[in-house]
């Protein structure tokens, strides 16, 4: 499930507290690996993608390893500035793809896991004003919905249905940090809420109720010189999502399974070629 809303605005450097580790492996027994078992296996829960807006294309990961993407979705409409999100919209098991535009205030939404036109289109939100999506199962009933952000006043507008107003209002994280919304089941309960990850400071600052107050679950992941785009998902497939953070310059993700700071678990290159890459994350169909 995704949910990593990301604007282009967000220009990123570099974790220097991240060690140079990949995937985390166990100590080394006696077996010797073959080069079959090498091979990333399938992902047990979400892996990221990379949105490419100035062609309208998601390139899907297979497994949180470093490679080529495993699958190209093409969806919408290229140079739009739209901001891509990812759900499981019809509740079968496996998040797709869609799109919002802030200029139109549009959230386009596909059940396909290849693309091709949106099954499900809506207005939600004001038009211009900035506002970010994101995506949850916000009722706990095995479906993805959206929500926006409005950096403005730092409040969440969530709808149940695929389509508006909202049925769920609340503020949160007040407005002296430069916020980007987040989504995801931090406590595993079933049911999504949302978060808020501030690029000055690199802070993850979540919430396990969908109310106004305290968040329950705060600390700092990478470095705060790095202003890096925050994803949210479910890496290892315990039912309960963490956070990663992907580094433009570089095209490197940096997942950790754990809330809380610390050394990132997984270290990879998604190697995808393109400008202004968006990242996400999703439980995708595997082919
Ligand atoms: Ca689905
Ligand atoms: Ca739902
Ligand atoms: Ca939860
Ligand atoms: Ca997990």
């Amino acid at each position: 499930m995704i949910r990593g809303a990301v604007t282009r605005l967000i220009v990123l450097a570099e974790i220097g507290a991240l060690a140079a580790a990949g995937v985390v492996s166990g100590c080394g027994g006696p077996e010797q690996k073959t080069a079959q078992e090498e091979r990333p296996a399938a992902a047990a829960g979400d892996t990221v993608a990379l949105y490419d807006g100035s062609r309208a294309a998601f390139h899907l990961a297979g497994a949180n390893a470093g490679g080529p993407a495993e699958r190209t979705v093409a969806f919408g409409e290229a140079g739009k500035g739209w901001i891509p999100v990812a759900g499981d919209w019809d509740g079968d098991g496996f998040d797709t793809v869609g799109a919002y535009s802030p200029k139109e205030g549009t959230f386009r939404l596909t059940n396909s896991a290849t693309g091709g036109e949106a099954t499900i289109t809506f207005a939600f939100g004001s038009r211009n004003k900035g506002w970010l999506p994101v995506a949850g199962d916000w009722d706990g009933d095995g479906t993805d919905t959206v929500g926006l952000y409005n950096p403005n006043s730092s409040r969440f507008y969530l709808t149940n249905r695929h389509k508006g107003p909202a049925d769920i209002q609340l503020g949160f994280g007040g407005t002296k940090a430069e916020w980007i919304p987040l989504a995801g089941d931090w406590d595993g309960d079933g049911k999504d809420t949302i978060g808020l990850f501030d690029l000055g400071s690199s802070k993850f600052v979540l919430g396990n109720r969908l109310e106004p107050g305290k968040a329950e679950v705060q600390f700092q992941f990478g470095s705060r010189k790095n202003r890096w785009t925050p994803i949210t998902g479910d890496w290892d497939g315990d039912g309960e999502d963490s956070v990663g953070l992907y580094d433009p310059d570089r095209g490197r993700f940096s997942l950790t399974n754990r809330l809380a700071g610390g050394k990132a678990q997984m270290r990879f290159t998604l190697k995808v070629t393109g400008r202004d890459l968006i990242p996400l994350s999703g439980k995708w169909q595997q082919q």
